[in-house]
C-alpha cells in the first residue's frame, strides 16, 4: 500500500460549489445519482500556461453506470477508471458533472459508506467513507452545499439527512420521497443519511439569542424509553457551549440516531449525529453509572464538534487532532463541570498513562499531528484524541481561562467556514494573547512521552529551595533525536504542617514553571525549611515525572496535598513502589509481604469522612496490571500478575473489617439517580464489595449474591455479578450468569455487558468460555460491540488470562483478527494492538506473541488497515 505524506499536501485542483444527491434505496441495489457544480480552484498550484488538469474523483466498491458533463454523456475515451476512483478529462473551468452509480449496502460489512444495521440504512463517512457511496473529491478541504433526496419503500417512514427537510411526498409508484437541504457548506465526511422504521423522542432548546431548536432522538421502538438521559445531556451541552465558549447552535433542528452496528462511539454529521447504541441509550435498570457518564460525555463531544470540527474543519487528515484533541478537551471540561472534577481528571489520566503512553512507546508511535500514514483510520488514536486534548489543555494552562477564551473566539471567528490546520489553531491562540508558542509547537510534531527527572536542594543559609528539572524523550520510530519541549509544570510546596507554602509576597501557593530547556533550575526564596514538592499538579503536562520520593513523603502527600489529583497520584506512586518490590521478591524466590505502610495508608483513606467517596474509591484501587506493564522497561507478565493479586488479597484480608463497615454504611435503598454524589457512593460501595470478594470467604460472597438478587439498578447488579464471576465457585457464579441472561436477553446493551463480564473474568478457563461465547446466538462477528465485548474484553481488559503462559491467548487473538479482517478491516486493525507490543515482553511470552503476530502477516492478503499495523509492528 501507498504511504501518504503531510509534506505532499496540495490544494485541490477543483472545488464543488454544490452537491445534489439522489438515493433510491434497495438493500443490494441502491442507485445513487449525484449532480456536482464544479469549478477550477483559483488557489490551486498550476504551472503557467498549463491546460486544465484532470478531475480526480475517489471511488471504492462502486459500480459506475453513467457519467455526463453539462448534460452530455462523457465518452469512454475521456475518462479512466482507476483502482480507487476516476480520472476525468476536463475542458472547461466550470461545469456540471452528473454521475449515476450503484452500491450494495446489505453486503457492506465494513460499516463505512452506506450500510444496513438491523434493517435500517445508515452511513459513516469519516474519514474516507463517502467514496463508498459515490465518486467524489473525498477530502475535507473540498466543502460543498449538499441537497439530498431519498426515495425508499414504505417500510422506511423515517428518511433523514443533513440540514432542513424541504420536501416530503409519495412518488407515483407509491414510494416515499424526502429532500433535505443543508445551508452550511461541508466536506463529504460530514454527510449522513438514515432510513428506517424508527421512533422518536422530541424536545426543544432555546438558544441564548432566542432561537428555538427542535431536538430529536431516533431509535427502534424497543429502545424508546432509553433516550431521556441523552436528551438531558444534549441540552446541558448546548447550554454549556454557550456559557463557556459563546457558541450557539446554528440550524433549526438537531437529530441524533442510535445504531447497533457502529465502528466508533458516534459521529458528528452536520445536524444528524449518528451514535453507537451503546453510547446513547440508557435506563437505570439497564445501564451502569459508567455508561450514564460516558453518554453525557459523548453526546457533549459530538455536539461540540458542530463548532470545533464542522463550522471550522480540518484541511487534511494529518490535522485530525485539530478537531479531535480540541473537542476531547471541551468534552472533558464539560464532564468535569457536570460531575466531580478530580475524579474525571483521574479517570482521564489513568487512560492516558496506560494506553496512550503504551502507544507512544510502541511500534505505532506517532506525533499528535502524524506526518505520514497508509490508512488514516489507523490514526484515530489515543495520541490524536487524548494526548491531543492534553496539548490543548497545556495551552489553556499557559494562557489562563480568559486568554484561552480570547484565543478560541479568534480561532472561530477567523476560520468560520474554512478547512484549516493545527498551526492555525496555535496561531490564533498566539495572536489573541500576544505570546510566542514557537517551541510549544513541538508537541504537535514530536512523538514519545517526555520524562522529567526532578531533583532538589535547600540552601538553608539563604532560605532558597532549588528545583532542578532535566527533560528527555525516548526515540520513537523515525524520530531518534528530540528537541526539548515547552512544558508547563504546575508545582506547590508543602511545609512541615502539610499546608501549602506561599511562593511569593501575594501568597500564591501554586506556580506553573515554564520548563523549556534540557536542564533548568528554579529557585524559590524566603523559605525557612526544606519543603516537600507537589509536582505536576492536576497532571499539567502529559509527561512522566521521576523524583526520589520516600515512602514517608508519599504518605504525607496522600494525607495533605491540597491538589486532589496529586493526593491520588501519591497513593499510586506508593502502590507502584510496593508492587515493584513484590515483583522483585517473587522473581528472586522470596516470601511475599505487603508493605505495612501501604495498608495503613489505605485504611486511613477508607476512614477519612472528608474525602469524596468517589475519590476514596479511586485511591483504594491499585494501579492496573496494564499500567504496571506500561511503566516497566521489560514486561514480566507473570511477576506483575502475582504481585498485584497478592497485594489485593493482602489488602482485602487486612482491611476486611473496615471494608465491611464502609460497605454496610453505603448499602442502602435509594431511588437511582445518575448524579455525581450518588455515583460516588455506589462506586465506593462496589469497590469495597470487590475487595471483600477477593477473600473468597463464603459469608462475604453471600453479600455479593444478595446484592445481585436485590439490586434495583444495573450499576449494583453488574458490580455484584462481576464479583461473583471473578471470585465465587462455579456453583454460585453460573446460576447468577444464567439468570441474568434469562432476564435481559432481549436487551442488546445488557447482553453486551454480560459478554464483557465473562470475557474479562480472571479465572482459569476464560479463553475456553470466550470461544464458547462466540458460538452464542447473541454473538455476531459483524457487530463491533459484540466483538469488543467478547474478543476485545479478553485481549484488552483481561491481563491475567490473555497472558497465560502457553501463548494460547495470543494465538486466539491472531486467529480472530484474520477472520475479522475479511469483514471489517478497521475493527481488525484495532483489535490486533495487544500483540503488537511483543518487543517489550521478556522471555518466551514475548516470542509467542511475536509468532502470533507473524501468523497474521502470513495468513494471506491483508487489508490496508491491518497491513499497516502489522508490518510496522514486525519491524
Ligand atoms: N469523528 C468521529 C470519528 C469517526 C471516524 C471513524 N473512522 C468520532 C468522534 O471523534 O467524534
Ligand atoms: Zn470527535
Amino acid at each position: 500500500p501507498r504511504t501518504v505524506y503531510l509534506k505532499d499536501y496540495r490544494a485541490p485542483d477543483y472545488l464543488v460549489d454544490s452537491t445534489r444527491l439522489h438515493f433510491e434505496l434497495q438493500p443490494q441495489d441502491t442507485l445513487v445519482k449525484s449532480r456536482l457544480q464544479i469549478r477550477r480552484n483559483p488557489a490551486a498550484e498550476s504551472a503557467p500556461g498549463e491546460t486544465l488538469p484532470p478531475l480526480l474523483l475517489d471511488g471504492v466498491d462502486l459500480e459506475l453506470l453513467s457519467l455526463s458533463i453539462d448534460g452530455e454523456l462523457v465518452p469512454a475515451s475521456r475518462y479512466r477508471e482507476l483502482p480507487e476512483g476516476l480520472s476525468i478529462h476536463v475542458q472547461n473551468p466550470e461545469f456540471v458533472l452528473e454521475i449515476h452509480n450503484r452500491i450494495n449496502p446489505r453486503d457492506n460489512t465494513s460499516l463505512e459508506g452506506l450500510y444496513l444495521s438491523n434493517g435500517m440504512y445508515c452511513t459513516q463517512c469519516e474519514a474516507e467513507g463517502f467514496r463508498k457511496i459515490t465518486y467524489y473529491p473525498d477530502r475535507p478541504d473540498v466543502m460543498s452545499r449538499f441537497t439530498t433526496t431519498i426515495v425508499a419503500p414504505r417500510q422506511y417512514p423515517v428518511l433523514l439527512s443533513n440540514g432542513n427537510q424541504i420536501e416530503r411526498r409519495a412518488t407515483e409508484d407509491g414510494r416515499l420521497l424526502v429532500t433535505w437541504e443543508d445551508p452550511f457548506a461541508k466536506p463529504a465526511y460530514l454527510f449522513a443519511l438514515v432510513a428506517g422504521e424508527l421512533q422518536t423522542v422530541e424536545d426543544s432548546f432555546t438558544t441564548a439569542s432566542g432561537r428555538e431548536v427542535k431536538l430529536q432522538i431516533f431509535t427502534e421502538a424497543k429502545n424508546i424509553r432509553k433516550c431521556d438521559h441523552a436528551m438531558r445531556s444534549l441540552k446541558k451541552a448546548m447550554r454549556w457551549d454557550e456559557e463557556v465558549y459563546g457558541r450557539e447552535y446554528d440550524l433549526d433542528i438537531f437529530m441524533v440516531v442510535a445504531v447497533d452496528h457502529f465502528n466508533m462511539g458516534a459521529m458528528e454529521n452536520k445536524g444528524l449525529n449518528i451514535f453507537n447504541s451503546a453510547c446513547v441509550l440508557a435506563s437505570p435498570e439497564t445501564a451502569t453509572d459508567a455508561t450514564f457518564q460516558r453518554i453525557e460525555s459523548i453526546v457533549g463531544h459530538e455536539y461540540f464538534h458542530n463548532w470545533s470540527g464542522n463550522r471550522v474543519t480540518c484541511r487534511d487528515w494529518f490535522q485530525l487532532s485539530l478537531k479531535e484533541g480540541f473537542t476531547v478537551f471541551r468534552d472533558a471540561e464539560f464532564s468535569a463541570d457536570m460531575n466531580s472534577r478530580a475524579v474525571k481528571r483521574i479517570e482521564d489520566v489513568s487512560l492516558l498513562r496506560t494506553a496512550q503512553f503504551a502507544e507512544d512507546g510502541g511500534p505505532m508511535a506517532h506525533p499528535v499531528r502524524p506526518d505520514s500514514y497508509m490508512e488514516i483510520s489507523n490514526f484515530y488514536t489515543l495520541t490524536v484524541y487524548e494526548k491531543g486534548a492534553e496539548v490543548v489543555r497545556m495551552i489553556h494552562t499557559l494562557l489562563g481561562t480568559e486568554g484561552f477564551r480570547k484565543g478560541s473566539d479568534l480561532y472561530f471567528q477567523r476560520h468560520d467556514g474554512c478547512a484549516v490546520t493545527c498551526e492555525d489553531f496555535v496561531a490564533a491562540m498566539e495572536d489573541a494573547n500576544g505570546v510566542d508558542l514557537t517551541q510549544f509547537r513541538r508537541w504537535y510534531s514530536q512523538a514519545g512521552t517526555p520524562v522529567l527527572e526532578v531533583s532538589d536542594a535547600f540552601d538553608a543559609a539563604h532560605g532558597t529551595y532549588i528545583l532542578t528539572v532535566r527533560q528527555s524523550c525516548p526515540a520513537t520510530p523515525g524520530q531518534n533525536k528530540k528537541l526539548p519541549f515547552h512544558i508547563p509544570l504546575a508545582v506547590g510546596l508543602l511545609g512541615a504542617d502539610g499546608r501549602d507554602l506561599s511562593l511569593d509576597p501575594q501568597g500564591t501557593t501554586q506556580k506553573v514553571l515554564q520548563v523549556s530547556e534540557t536542564e533548568q533550575t528554579f529557585n524559590f526564596t524566603g523559605l525557612k525549611e526544606k519543603p516537600l514538592p507537589s509536582l505536576l499538579r492536576g497532571f499539567s503536562a502529559p509527561v512522566k515525572v521521576r523524583y526520589g520520593y520516600s515512602t514517608e513523603q508519599l504518605l504525607f502527600l496522600m494525607r495533605n496535598d491540597s491538589d486532589e489529583f496529586n493526593r491520588w497520584d501519591a497513593g499510586q506512586r506508593l502502590a507502584f513502589m510496593a508492587l515493584e518490590q513484590l515483583q522483585k521478591d517473587y522473581r528472586e524466590g522470596r516470601d511475599l509481604q505487603l508493605q505495612p505502610q501501604l495498608v495503613d495508608a489505605y485504611r486511613s483513606v477508607l476512614q477519612n469522612p472528608e474525602l469524596d467517596p468517589a475519590l476514596v474509591a479511586e485511591m483504594l484501587t491499585l494501579p492496573s496490571a496494564q499500567t504496571l506493564a506500561e511503566q516497566c522497561e521489560r514486561i514480566d507478565a507473570e511477576a506483575i500478575i502475582v504481585a498485584r493479586e497478592f497485594a489485593r488479597g493482602a489488602l482485602a484480608e487486612a482491611l476486611k473489617g473496615e471494608l465491611l463497615d464502609c460497605y454496610r454504611r453505603l448499602d442502602c435503598d435509594k431511588p437511582y439517580r445518575p448524579e455525581a454524589a450518588d455515583i460516588a457512593e455506589r462506586s465506593l460501595k462496589n469497590t469495597c464489595l470487590a475487595y471483600l470478594c477477593v477473600t473468597e470467604e463464603p459469608e462475604l460472597l453471600t453479600l455479593a449474591q444478595a446484592q445481585f438478587e436485590n439490586a434495583a439498578n444495573m450499576t449494583d447488579s453488574a458490580a455484584a455479578l462481576a464479583s461473583l464471576v471473578n471470585h465465587a465457585a462455579d456453583d454460585m457464579a453460573q446460576p447468577a450468569l444464567e439468570s441474568f441472561y434469562e432476564r435481559w436477553q432481549q436487551d442488546t446493551q445488557v447482553v453486551e455487558l454480560w459478554f464483557g463480564l465473562q470475557s474479562t473474568s480472571a479465572r482459569r478457563g476464560t479463553l475456553e468460555s470466550v470461544r464458547e461465547l462466540m458460538q452464542h446466538p447473541a454473538f455476531e462477528l459483524t457487530n463491533p460491540n459484540k466483538v469488543r465485548a467478547v474478543i476485545g474484553g479478553f485481549a484488552n481488559r483481561n491481563f491475567i488470562q490473555f497472558h497465560r503462559a502457553d501463548g494460547r491467548g495470543f494465538e486466539f487473538l491472531a486467529e480472530q483478527v484474520v477472520a475479522l479482517d475479511k469483514l471489517n478491516p478497521q475493527i481488525a486493525a484495532r483489535l490486533v494492538t495487544p500483540i503488537t507490543r511483543w518487543k517489550k515482553y521478556t522471555g518466551e511470552l514475548g516470542e509467542k506473541m511475536h509468532r502470533a503476530l507473524q501468523s497474521v502477516m502470513e495468513s494471506g492478503r491483508l487489508s490496508r488497515d491491518l497491513y499497516e499495523v502489522v508490518s510496522k509492528s514486525l519491524v
